[in-house]
């Protein structure tokens, strides 16, 4: 099988319905997901991915809004992909809401997706790779991918992104205690959203001390920024901080390093579709029930059938290899 001339054609030409069309083929997954990425992995690589991760209601979509209004600013272009939000698109106080109102006179320079963790089992990493595979071919500058919280799964998405950005902001209590160890680990550059509350400059302390307290003298030293999304204040500054980030990571080798990784979670997960299918189509063999019963009365070897079942052909019948 391979893929549809047409529509790696059109997601190579940033066509709107073909990045659309093409997103929603690899967020399903199974055969066809495949051989579109496939045909799209070689024109990879290019983009800055930015995992962009915080509580709930710091101000990330409306940042993340923000940055990709910055980058258009200096004839950038920018594919956002906000991993389950739990206020579908609520958020992004500025772009969208300029995109509900423009749909049609849309800048083709953003595009921007909400892809849900329900019905993702297991698979939340393998959609965000997927789906900031095909933004990347398609050729934006930046993909921006946005996630709530700070579990393993928020980790494992974060994991995929070249730039860990953490956005906190004032007044929410002990926000900084609240993160959890490991996004904090995994940080490259710290945004302390709404500075035009009170609390911000503490905040900015706080954290300092903390990264003072860890590590000796690391390699990167992720920097402190203080920004107004709402206000698109600051914004520049913290495009400069990626830029600066990603300069560091190609010149230290890393940025192979973390594409390696994307491309692993694309193989790993293509494997576990794969004996799942196979699993699934042994199951529906007649003779599944039948080889059971062997299994459980000792005449036949468990493994033997797991073999043949992930060899896939000849059905699950004793003797057929
Ligand atoms: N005062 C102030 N409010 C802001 C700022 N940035 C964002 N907000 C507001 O904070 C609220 C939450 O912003 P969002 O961008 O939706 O935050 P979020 O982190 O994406 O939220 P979730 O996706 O629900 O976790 C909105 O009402 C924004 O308008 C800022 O710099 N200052
Ligand atoms: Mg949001």
């Amino acid at each position: 099988m391979t893929a549809a001339p047409s529509l790696v054609d059109g997601v190579l030409a940033r066509q709107r319905r073909a990045v659309s069309r093409a997103l929603t083929v690899v967020e399903r997954g199974g055969p066809e997901a495949e051989v579109l990425l496939q045909a799209l992995l070689p024109h990879a690589g290019h983009a800055h991915v930015v995992g962009v991760t915080g509580a709930p209601g710091v101000g990330k979509s409306t940042l993340v809004d923000g940055l990709a209004l910055a980058a258009r600013a200096v004839g950038q272009t920018a594919g956002i992909v906000a991993v389950d939000p739990s206020s579908p698109f609520s958020g992004g106080a500025i772009l969208g809401d300029r995109i509900r109102m423009q749909d049609a006179t849309m800048d083709p320079g953003v595009f921007m997706r909400s892809l849900a963790s329900r019905g993702q089992t297991g698979g939340l990493s393998r959609a965000t790779a997927a789906s900031l595979t095909v933004m990347d071919a398609a050729g934006f500058d930046w993909v921006l991918i946005e996630t709530v919280g700070a579990g393993q799964s928020e980790i494992e998405v974060m994991a995929l992104a070249e730039s860990v950005m953490v956005v906190l902001a004032p007044g929410l209590g002990d926000d900084i205690q609240a993160i959890k160890a490991g996004i904090l680990e995994i940080a490259d550059v710290f945004v302390v959203n709404k500075a035009d509350r009170p609390g911000a400059d503490a905040s900015v302390r706080e954290l300092r001390a903390m990264l003072r307290l860890a590590a000796e003298a690391p390699p990167w030293v992720p920097p402190i920024l203080t920004t107004v999304a709402a206000e698109r204040r600051g914004l520049d500054q913290v495009l400069a901080e990626l830029n600066r980030h990603r300069a560091f990571l190609d010149e230290t080798g890393r940025r192979a390093d973390r594409r390696t990784y994307q491309v692993e979670t694309l193989v790993r997960q293509a494997v576990w579709d794969a004996v799942a299918r196979r699993l699934a189509a042994a199951r529906q063999d007649p003779r599944w029930a039948e080889a059971l019963t062997a299994v459980a009365a000792g005449t036949r070897d468990a493994g033997g059938l797991a073999d043949q079942v992930l060899r896939g052909a000849g059905g699950v019948a004793d003797g057929i290899h």
